[in-house]
């Protein structure tokens, strides 16, 4: 297993074992193919004298619960098999960046990736969600080296660690619920959010003029 890995033996609660059966081992195989071919990317970039452009990386596998709301709201059937073929997210990867530059190299490089197929790209970080969240997110379809199987989909989300930061607090808060004040707590979130996107920007100027003087 990669270094990167999530260790996933741990997580497979009762819930997730019912509901995706076998298929949770492609799932696992298809996150691991990606953190595999992540890191052969990032060896080669060091080797040429770059900058690692990834801090770091996170997976998980979509919980049983959360995969059955989001079948149920597209109106597809609740099944593991469905899950597979209508919905791209069931295995997904984080993809920490210290710079927003970084963000596009990494985005770069993925699409050199040979037979991983980009079925879907959405930038966040140009285009903003209404919640003030940005990421960079990629579909992609890989095929495993393990078995027969067709290729799987998964879904990855590149952000910087600011980004990162935010969505993880933001995901937070978003779950309390009857939270008082809920307008003035959005409206914060999202100064939070822009605030945190100058921070990025200096951070990003800041090693850009640290290069020059080099
Ligand atoms: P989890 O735990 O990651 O599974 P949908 O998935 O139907 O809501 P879509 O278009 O398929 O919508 O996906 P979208 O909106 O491009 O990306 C959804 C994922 O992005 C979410 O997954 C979050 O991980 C992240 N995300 C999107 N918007 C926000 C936001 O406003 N705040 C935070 N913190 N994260 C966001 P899930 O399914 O919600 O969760």
């Amino acid at each position: 297993m990669h270094e990167d890995a999530f260790p996933y033996y741990q997580t497979l609660g009762a819930e997730e074992r019912n509901f995706y059966g076998d298929r949770w081992h492609l799932l696992e195989d298809v996150i691991n193919e990606f953190l595999g071919a992540l890191s052969g990317l990032r060896r080669r970039c060091i080797l040429t004298g770059a900058e690692d452009p990834v801090m770091s990386c996170r997976a998980r596998i979509k919980s049983a619960d959360s995969m059955r709301e989001k079948l149920a709201r597209y109106r597809f059937p609740v099944t593991a098999d469905s899950a597979m073929k209508n919905v791209f997210d069931a295995a997904g990867v984080r993809v920490i960046c210290p710079f927003v530059e970084d963000i596009h190299q990494v985005v770069g490089m993925i699409h050199t990736l040979r037979d991983v197929e980009v079925l879907q790209e959405k930038d966040y970080i140009r285009h903003p969600k209404p919640s003030g969240y940005r990421s960079y997110h990629l579909i992609l379809r890989m095929p495993l080296r393990t078995g027969d199987h067709e290729p799987v989909a998964l879904e990855v989300q590149i952000r910087t660690i600011a980004m990162d930061c935010w969505a993880s607090i933001e995901h937070g808060i978003k779950y309390k619920q009857n939270v008082p004040n809920a307008d003035i707590l959005s409206r914060e979130l999202r100064r939070c959010a822009s605030e945190i996107a100058a921070a990025d920007l200096s951070l990003q100027t800041l090693r850009e003029l640290v290069r020059e003087s080099w």
